[in-house]
Protein backbone atom coordinates (compact mmCIF):
# COMPACT_ATOMS: atom_id res chain seq x y z
CA UNK A 1 0.00 0.00 0.00
CA UNK A 2 1.37 3.44 -1.29
CA UNK A 3 -0.28 6.89 0.14
CA UNK A 4 -2.66 8.61 -2.67
CA UNK A 5 -1.31 10.74 -4.91
CA UNK A 6 -2.13 14.21 -4.57
CA UNK A 7 -4.56 14.27 -7.38
CA UNK A 8 -6.40 10.82 -5.93
CA UNK A 9 -6.82 11.98 -2.85
CA UNK A 10 -8.65 15.38 -4.42
CA UNK A 11 -10.59 13.65 -5.96
CA UNK A 12 -11.84 10.36 -3.10
CA UNK A 13 -12.32 13.16 -0.32
CA UNK A 14 -14.85 15.30 -2.41
CA UNK A 15 -16.57 12.38 -2.13
CA UNK A 16 -16.61 12.21 1.99
CA UNK A 17 -18.69 15.29 3.00
CA UNK A 18 -16.91 16.15 6.21
CA UNK A 19 -13.78 14.82 6.35
CA UNK A 20 -10.85 16.79 6.64
CA UNK A 21 -6.92 16.54 6.23
CA UNK A 22 -5.51 16.50 9.61
CA UNK A 23 -2.68 19.03 10.48
CA UNK A 24 1.10 17.45 11.06
CA UNK A 25 0.41 14.69 9.95
CA UNK A 26 -1.05 12.22 6.69
CA UNK A 27 -4.83 11.41 8.01
CA UNK A 28 -8.04 12.53 7.50
CA UNK A 29 -10.53 12.98 10.40
CA UNK A 30 -13.99 13.40 11.10
CA UNK A 31 -16.62 13.59 13.97
CA UNK A 32 -20.00 12.40 14.38
CA UNK A 33 -22.70 13.13 16.92
CA UNK A 34 -24.91 10.57 17.63
CA UNK A 35 -28.66 10.74 19.51
CA UNK A 36 -26.81 9.14 22.75
CA UNK A 37 -24.32 6.72 23.97
CA UNK A 38 -26.49 3.83 22.95
CA UNK A 39 -26.24 4.82 19.46
CA UNK A 40 -22.53 5.80 19.05
CA UNK A 41 -21.31 2.71 20.53
CA UNK A 42 -23.87 0.66 18.43
CA UNK A 43 -21.95 2.46 15.29
CA UNK A 44 -18.66 1.74 16.48
CA UNK A 45 -19.36 -1.78 16.99
CA UNK A 46 -20.55 -1.88 13.19
CA UNK A 47 -17.38 -0.48 12.49
CA UNK A 48 -15.18 -2.13 14.75
CA UNK A 49 -16.73 -5.49 13.40
CA UNK A 50 -16.18 -4.35 10.00
CA UNK A 51 -12.46 -2.72 10.70
CA UNK A 52 -11.13 -6.34 11.94
CA UNK A 53 -12.81 -8.10 8.87
CA UNK A 54 -10.76 -5.76 6.30
CA UNK A 55 -6.99 -5.97 9.05
CA UNK A 56 -7.43 -1.65 9.08
CA UNK A 57 -8.46 0.24 12.22
CA UNK A 58 -9.58 3.60 13.02
CA UNK A 59 -8.06 5.72 15.74
CA UNK A 60 -11.00 7.03 17.64
CA UNK A 61 -12.54 8.76 20.35
CA UNK A 62 -15.69 8.35 22.28
CA UNK A 63 -17.42 10.47 24.86
CA UNK A 64 -20.99 9.98 25.22
CA UNK A 65 -22.97 10.57 22.07
CA UNK A 66 -19.67 12.01 20.20
CA UNK A 67 -17.17 9.55 18.37
CA UNK A 68 -14.11 11.65 16.18
CA UNK A 69 -12.36 9.32 13.97
CA UNK A 70 -8.99 9.39 12.28
CA UNK A 71 -8.21 7.58 9.17
CA UNK A 72 -4.22 6.49 8.64
CA UNK A 73 -2.33 3.45 6.91
CA UNK A 74 0.20 3.18 9.69
CA UNK A 75 2.37 0.71 7.30
CA UNK A 76 2.37 3.14 4.88
CA UNK A 77 2.61 5.80 7.01
CA UNK A 78 -0.16 8.24 5.37
CA UNK A 79 -3.31 8.26 3.56
CA UNK A 80 -4.56 5.20 1.58
CA UNK A 81 -7.63 3.43 -0.87
CA UNK A 82 -7.87 1.59 2.27
CA UNK A 83 -8.82 4.73 4.64
CA UNK A 84 -11.01 5.49 1.80
CA UNK A 85 -12.72 2.04 1.75
CA UNK A 86 -13.14 2.69 5.74
CA UNK A 87 -14.47 6.18 5.56
CA UNK A 88 -17.16 5.21 3.06
CA UNK A 89 -18.00 2.02 5.24
CA UNK A 90 -17.98 4.68 8.25
CA UNK A 91 -20.43 7.21 6.00
CA UNK A 92 -23.01 4.35 5.29
CA UNK A 93 -23.08 3.03 9.16
CA UNK A 94 -23.49 6.18 10.58
CA UNK A 95 -26.16 7.37 7.95
CA UNK A 96 -28.64 5.58 10.00
CA UNK A 97 -27.99 6.89 13.07
CA UNK A 98 -26.39 9.92 13.26
CA UNK A 99 -28.61 12.98 14.34
CA UNK A 100 -28.79 15.11 10.81
CA UNK A 101 -27.65 19.10 11.82
N1 LIG B 1 -4.88 -0.20 10.70
C1 LIG B 1 -4.45 0.94 10.16
N2 LIG B 1 -5.21 2.02 10.24
N3 LIG B 1 -3.26 1.00 9.56
C2 LIG B 1 -2.45 -0.04 9.46
O1 LIG B 1 -1.36 0.08 8.90
C3 LIG B 1 -2.88 -1.27 10.02
C4 LIG B 1 -4.14 -1.30 10.66
N4 LIG B 1 -2.16 -2.36 9.93
N5 LIG B 1 -4.57 -2.43 11.25
C5 LIG B 1 -2.61 -3.65 10.34
C6 LIG B 1 -3.72 -3.58 11.37
C7 LIG B 1 -1.40 -4.44 10.80
O2 LIG B 1 -0.84 -3.85 11.95
C8 LIG B 1 -1.73 -5.90 11.08
C9 LIG B 1 -0.51 -6.61 11.63
O3 LIG B 1 -2.14 -6.48 9.88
Amino acid sequence: MTPLSPQARATLLAELPGWTTVQDRDAIFKRFTFHDFNAAFGFMTRVAIQADKADHHPEWFNVYNRVDITLSTHDANGLTQRDIDLAHFIERAAAALVVPE
